[in-house]
């Protein structure tokens, strides 16, 4: 059964998640309509997963005797001065996101919820994959630089920093 401390906190951060999901589909929208399909698809990838992610704690929070909330959302940025600065703020984002479920981890300690502790630890190491993800494209934009062509090839190839990441982060 969670305390009603614990549900506010996870209540929270299933609004959390459902922004990011937002957040990320404004993204992928402002990525297509600049012609960036490769990037489009990544981030529409992205919000998904994050929908995923809210999911995923909402099961959590009603199998755990308590009731998820779906609240208002606060309303994404939907445009960027380039597709790098959209990336720091990514970047930006996920670092925030990382934050806010190290305070929670906090309080499941205080409250002595190993059962929420436990089931935290899924997002604890989602966060350390995706913040390397982020550094790890926002690397090859510093190395694209203004370069058309670099431009071209990032967004032909940006599904696949994503599973050479993901493969790194997790060696067979
Ligand atoms: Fe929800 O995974 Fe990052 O933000």
């Amino acid at each position: 059964m969670l305390s009603k401390n614990i549900e506010k906190a996870l209540n929270n951060q299933i609004k959390i998640e459902a922004e990011s999901s937002q957040i990320y589909l404004a993204m992928a929208c402002w990525a297509e309509v600049k012609g960036l399909e490769g990037v489009a698809g990544f981030m529409f990838d992205q919000s998904n997963e994050e929908r995923d992610h809210m999911l995923k704690l909402i099961k959590f929070v009603n199998e755990r005797g308590g009731h998820a909330q779906i609240s208002e959302l606060a309303a994404p940025n939907v445009t960027f001065s380039s597709f790098k600065e959209m990336f720091e703020k990514l970047f930006e984002h996920e670092v925030f996101v990382s934050n806010s479920i190290n305070d929670l981890v906090h309080i499941s300690l205080q409250e002595k919820d190993y059962a929420t502790h436990n089931f935290l630890q899924w997002y604890v190491s989602e966060q350390i994959e995706e913040e390397a993800m982020a550094r790890t494209i926002l690397d090859k934009i510093n190395l694209i630089g203004d370069d058309k062509g670099g431009l071209y090839l990032f967004d032909r190839d940006i599904q696949q920093i994503t599973v050479s990441t993901a493969a790194a982060n997790n060696p067979q």
